[in-house]
Parts: structure tokens; sequence; C-alpha cells
């Protein structure tokens, strides 16, 4: 049916950083949106406090669709501790697996926003110039990085937890290393509310980031986007959420497209499928979401036109997970930990050398003498998805050998913190007796990315009125956490698109 150019139908897919941005800055315009997220609203499914899991107590909330937890760190001792049975549902933390490579997603209304680790850290400038020369990098710094830390409710971590919370002596003791070692220590930002720590530290509220939860979300202290964006988008009463709802497959119809939907119960039962026309649709279904769906309707004719920079530029922003065993003096992380990093190692100078070393809790309860590390690394290397059509299913060619600057560059570190305070990697918590994870990532990035398989504003090669809003527009590597920056480009985004009418 057509409709009028002033009430166009529009759909938002997933409801991560890039859809709650686009589902805010539409609605504000005074536009309707239908926001289509395959996961839970969380918010409806269960009161607060009892809507997610611990990270030491999994269960049917925990896991998207698998019948066991698979956590980074595998193992503790060697010993097959960690992960546990659960029941086979719609839960918070998604994993798509690569024949080499294992990519975590957050799955519900907020995204990866619900089960990460709320760092919240805007990129360096001269990293950014060189690693996104398409866009203009000023207006990125004055407006736009500004604007999402605002909205995002950004802060610096509470120097008096860092610094005497027994909750952060995991940091502390890691901190003094990295001096002995000569590197410098910096705090990172998070959305996490600090002064609710401060009060979970005290006994005064329930605990949430101090009761081992994050990577299977948070029930309290967390600004994850439904607190912040989506908070204000629904409230405005124009975006209508269909939870739950899968959308497989967008296919163009004239000037319109048509997305059909698939439905489903928390334990996956098929509640109903649909077709739906509209007018403009929002891809923000994630690097690996949005993609898969491109490349699909591209190998089915669904669309044709597309770029055949389509699917490439991905990679996993250089992470690498390592954990050193500490010996010696002043060598102890506490046997309570926050869930909540709030300082990393920085040996950044933009080289391939570079590493920013995020000091990650381990919260399992036990004096383990134990500091693990997120590393971000500059991966000279990218990743190229294609569609299988015997499968029916996405492939991505990232392997070991590709992510072998990325280990080379930690291991650089890692020993020479392991030379100056005694110490060693550990290969008894990876899989396969690994010392560096070279096999995951919690940092999708690229496969559509800005400027090669779309304009310069995000609008689809090919595919008039279609737009991608998420972390696949950003090509491979970042230096820093992404979801600032995803957010801050998707408000870029929106507000040239809307200002060039191209939703309108
Ligand atoms: P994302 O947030 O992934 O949202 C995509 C949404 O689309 C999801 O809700 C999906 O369920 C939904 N979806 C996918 N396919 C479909 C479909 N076909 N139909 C309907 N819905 C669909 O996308 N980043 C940081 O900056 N700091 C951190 O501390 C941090 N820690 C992390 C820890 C973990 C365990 C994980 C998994 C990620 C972490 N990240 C962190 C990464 C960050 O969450 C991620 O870059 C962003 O969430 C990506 O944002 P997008 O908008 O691209």
């Amino acid at each position: 049916m057509p409709t009028a150019a002033s009430t166009p139908r529009i759909a938002i897919i997933g409801s991560g950083y890039g859809g709650a941005v686009a589902a805010l800055r539409l609605a504000q315009a005074g536009k309707q949106v239908d926001l289509i997220e395959m996961g839970q609203d969380w918010d409806k499914s269960a009161p607060e406090g009892a809507r997610f899991s611990r990270m030491d107590r999994p269960d049917a909330r925990s896991m998207w669709f698998e019948n066991r937890t698979d956590m980074p760190y595998t193992y503790l001792s060697g010993l097959d501790w960690i992960n546990r049975a659960v029941p086979y549902s719609a839960g918070a933390l998604g994993i798509e697996r690569f024949a080499a490579m294992k990519v975590y997603v957050g799955k519900g209304l907020g995204g990866g926003s619900l089960v990460n680790g709320g760092m919240a850290v805007t990129p360096r400038r001269s990293f950014v110039e060189k690693v996104m020369p398409q866009i203009d990098v000023n207006e990125m710094y004055t407006t736009y990085l500004p604007r999402a830390n605002s909205e995002l409710g950004v802060a610096q971590p509470a120097a008096d937890m860092i610094g005497n919370s027994p909750y952060y002596q995991f940091t502390r003791t890691a901190a003094a290393q990295n001096a002995k070692a000569g590197y410098q220590t910096v705090t990172v930002p998070n959305v996490y509310d600090w002064n609710y720590m401060r009060m979970e530290s005290f006994g005064r509220v329930p605990k949430s980031a101090l009761a081992s939860e994050v990577i299977f979300g948070n029930n309290y202290g967390k600004k994850s986007l439904t607190k912040t964006y989506l908070a204000k988008a629904l409230a405005t009463g124009r975006v209508n959420v269909k939870a739950l709802t899968e959308v497989t497959r967008i296919r163009r119809s004239g000037a319109a497209y048509v997305l059909s939907t698939k439905t489903i119960s928390a334990l996956g039962a098929v509640l109903n499928t649909a077709e739906t026309t509209y007018d403009k649709v929002i891809l923000a279904a994630g690097s690996v979401g949005t993609t898969r769906l491109l490349l699909k309707a591209q190998a089915n004719g669904d669309l044709t036109g597309l770029s055949d920079k389509l699917g490439k530029g991905w990679g996993p922003n250089g992470n690498t997970m390592v954990a050193r065993l500490l010996s010696g003096a002043n060598s102890t992380t506490g046997t309570v930990q926050s869930g909540i990093p709030a300082q990393g190692l920085m040996a950044w100078d933009d080289s391939e050398a570079s590493v920013f070393a995020e000091i990650a809790p381990f919260p399992v309860g036990l004096e383990t003498r134990t500091a693990g590390y997120l590393a971000l690394t500059n991966n000279p290397n990218t990743g190229t998805f294609t569609f299988n059509t015997t499968t029916g299913k996405m492939e991505l060619d990232w392997d070991a050998a590709k992510h072998a600057p990325s280990v080379a560059a930690t291991k650089a570190v890692m020993e020479r913190l392991n030379a100056a305070n005694g110490g060693a990697t550990r290969t008894d918590m990876l899989e396969n007796g690994k010392g560096y994870s070279d096999y995951f990532t919690y940092h999708p990035l690229g496969g559509c990315v800005l400027g090669q398989a779309t304009d310069l504003n995000g609008e689809l090669t090919g595919a008039p009125g279609v737009f991608v809003m998420d972390s696949s527009l950003i090509p491979a590597k970042l230096g820093v956490n992404p979801f600032v920056f995803i957010t801050a480009l998707a408000e870029r985004n929106m507000d040239k698109l809307l200002a060039a009418g191209r939703l309108a």
C-alpha cells in the first residue's frame, strides 16, 4: 500500500547502540518506528532484580540458545570448572560461531549494552584519523563523541573505589606491576554508576557488579541502553518494540523493502512469521547480524546492485585475552572482585606493536593470584565474510594466522611484565592450552564499511532507503572498546540523514 512521503513506514533491525540512537533521533523527529529485536525485552520479561543471572550461577537467562555456558576463560588450573549446563532458551549472551572465531554478542532490547563491561572509552584521535579517513574527525571530537558520552552517562571510575576497596585489589596489584615494568596505567571510564557501586560495597543496596554480575547482564548499577537512549526513545510513544522477533530476510519491492520476520517464545517455539513492507529500513543488527542479512539478500538476489565491498573490512578489534599467574610479595588479587574493570595498561603509539591491555577481573571467589587482561591491539589484517549458498550460512576467514600479530604484540608486553615482576603467562585457562586467545572477540567491527559498502552517511550502495547504523560501519579496529564510537558515529549519520531528508 503506498504511503505519503511524510509518513514513511520505518523499521530498525536490532536495538544495540546503532539501533537505539536511530530510534531516539527518529522519534524526536516525529517519526513512528518499529524497533525489531530478536532477543527479549528484559524489562518486560521479569521484575527488576530478577532479570539477569550471576556469572557463577548461570541459568535459562544466561545464554542465547546454548545447552552450556561458554565463557572466555574456560578453565581454572586446566579443570573444566567454570562452564555449566543451562536450559536452552533466549538468554542474554549469544555466540556467533565461525570456523576459527567465536564472536560474543548481546541479545535483547539494548543489544551489547546488556552484557558488556560498560567500558566507555573515547578512541585516540590520531588512530581514528588512520582507520576512518573517510569521516570529518574534527566533527566527531567536537560534537558527536561529547554527545555520545553525555547521553550514555559515561564517568571516570571513583578514585576511592579503585584506591581502597577490597573489590579493586586486583587492579591495584596489576597497576603496581605495570609501574615496575615501566608501563603507564590509565583509568578506564565506564557507564556503571559508581555511587551505586559504593553503596553495594557498604551493603546498603542489592549487589550487582560486586556480586559477579556482568557478562550475563547486570540487575542494577549499569546504565545500559534501556536506561539511556532507549528509555528516552520509548518515552516519546513513537517506538513500537517487537521483541523476540528476528528479521530473517530483506528484499526489495519497488521503492520499498519487505522484511520477513519470525517471532518466537523464550523457549524457541515459533509463534508466528510475517512479511511487512517498509519504506525505510535501518540495519543495526551488529557487525555479524547486519552483514549476514545483507550478504544473504545479495546471494539470493533479494537485493541487487550492492557493493562488492560488502562483507569486507572485518576485524576483532585486536582482542587478545591473557592471564598471568603472579608470584612473590604483593601478588594478591583478592578473594572478592568487582565485575567492572577500571584501569588498563597503556602502551599505544599507533604502531603495530601498540597494546591497550585492560585489567580484567576474574571474580571466582578465590584468591587466584591471577591478573587477567583484555588486550586491544593494532592488527594489520582484515577478515572477509562470504555467504555459502549451499549451507545457507555466512562464513568468516579469520583464523589464528590472521590473529598472530595481536598475539605477538600482547606477548611482548606480558613478557616484560613477567620479567620485571616475576610470574608467568597462564596456559591453563584458555582453550587448547593457549596462553593468548586468538579465537574469540567481544568487539566485532566491520563487514559493511562506511563509504565502501555504503555512502558516507551509511546509506547502502544499491539500495536507496536502506541504512546501516552499527559496528559493521567501522573497519576492523579502533584501539579502544568500541561502543562510545559506535554511538557517536550513529549520532553523526542520523544528523546527516535527517538533515538531507533521507528519512522523510
Ligand atoms: P549490538 O549492540 O550487538 O546490537 C545488535 C542487536 O541486534 C542485538 O540486540 C541483536 O539481538 C539484534 N539482532 C541481530 N540480528 C537480528 C535480526 N536478524 N533481527 C532482529 N534483531 C537482530 O550492535 N564494548 C565497549 O565499548 N566496552 C565494553 O566494556 C565492552 N564489553 C563487552 C563485553 C562483552 C561480553 C560483549 C559481548 C561485548 C562487549 N563490548 C564492549 C562490545 C559492544 O557491546 C559492541 O561493540 C556493541 O554492542 C555493538 O553495537 P551495535 O549497535 O553494533
